[in-house]
């Protein structure tokens, strides 16, 4: 049946879960560039261009057959490519939003700085009630190693580097950043974790970086090393993480992010002496950074010009 072409391109804000109201007036002042919709108010699903997504279900985006770009609302976009019934026509697109990176890089350095003087062990202490004061070496004679040199990844590492840690970070691929000693994929991992002391995980989840902190990692790192996961859930091997705090080769964990969120009122970490639970709150998209940023990457979609912040679908970052 023919149909009147839409006047202008469509982008569908379809983030499930998150308060559209909070984003409204931002992302009205796109209407400029195209038409928005609201889902579900998605119309003729063949007049939609992009879309901005968050927690979709499986087979949601299949409907328009004319996406070009589905853009994240997050930085991590392993829930979206786990959509066997992602339109492959369309570009994925993750968060490049420089306030989520302050918010994540001031959560991280609170953190290192946390297990850096040692306020885990006054929280087991306050617990006994026992008066100790434990001396923690300068900031230069601390270690800090960072899992990924990313957007976030990156960012952390150099701000760390600026409060004066002894820092190094791994990536796959070879980085050079000032004043941050790097490390290079599977062949320089166990290298990378030999002296790392405060251990911070920001990779993104893929099919190798999945588990990937297990045993192996907590009985490579330093006795002693404390470990903080902001990454994903679903690269903590629970278990493991538990097992090598009972051993006391790892001291305490700051961990934001969880196989199963919210975490089940059951789970052993909520009641671990040795483990900081924070509800997925390392760091947040913000509408008034972030909406700009996504007017421009429309602006090079409208124009046929390479897009910021593509992932690349073998890889899955
Ligand atoms: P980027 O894609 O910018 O960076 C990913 C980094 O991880 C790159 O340095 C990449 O290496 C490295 N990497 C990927 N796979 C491997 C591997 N197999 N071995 C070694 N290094 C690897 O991602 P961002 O920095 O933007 O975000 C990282 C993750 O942070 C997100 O995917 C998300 O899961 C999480 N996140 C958590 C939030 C929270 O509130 N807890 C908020 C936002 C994001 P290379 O440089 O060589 O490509
Ligand atoms: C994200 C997140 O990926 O909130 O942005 O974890």
């Amino acid at each position: 049946m023919a149909r009147e072409t839409p006047p202008r391109p469509v982008l569908l804000f379809a983030c499930e879960g998150v308060d559209a109201g909070a984003w409204r007036a931002e992302i009205d002042a796109l209407q400029a560039q195209v038409e928005v919709r609201f889902w579900p108010d998605a119309g003729d699903p063949r007049d939609v261009t992009a879309g901005f997504a968050w927690g979709n279900p499986p087979g949601f985006w299949r409907r328009f057959p004319n996406l070009r770009a589905i853009f994240s609302l997050g930085a991590g976009v392993d829930t979206l490519l786990a959509d066997r019934d992602l339109p492959t026509s369309a570009q994925v697109v993750r968060m490049l939003d420089d306030s989520m990176a302050s918010d994540m890089s001031d959560f991280v350095r609170m953190c290192v700085t946390y297990h850096h003087r040692a306020m885990h062990e006054y929280a087991v202490l306050q617990a006994e009630g026992v008066w100790r004061s434990i001396r923690p070496p300068r900031n230069a004679r601390r270690t800090v190693g960072v899992m990924g040199l990313g957007a976030l990844g990156g960012r952390c590492a150099l701000d760390l580097a600026a409060a004066g840690f002894a820092v190094r970070g791994w990536a796959r691929r070879s980085r050079t950043l000032p004043d941050i000693a790097t490390f290079t994929g599977e062949v320089e991992f166990e290298a990378f974790l030999a002296a790392t002391e405060i251990l911070v995980c920001l990779l993104p989840l893929t099919p190798e970086t999945e588990d990937i902190l297990s045993a192996r990692v907590f009985s490579a790192l330093p006795r002693g090393a404390c470990v903080i996961n902001v990454g994903r859930g679903r690269q903590l091997v629970d278990d493991d993480l538990l097992a090598a705090l009972d051993s006391g080769h790892i001291a305490a964990a700051t961990l934001d992010v969880f196989r199963v969120e919210p975490l089940p009122a059951d789970h052993p970490f909520w009641r671990h002496p040795r483990i900081t639970v924070v509800p997925h709150a390392a760091a947040f998209t913000h509408p008034d950074t972030a909406v700009p940023a996504l007017a421009a990457n429309l602006r090079r979609l409208l124009d046929g010009a390479p897009l910021a912040g593509v992932v690349d679908r073998t890889t899955g970052y």
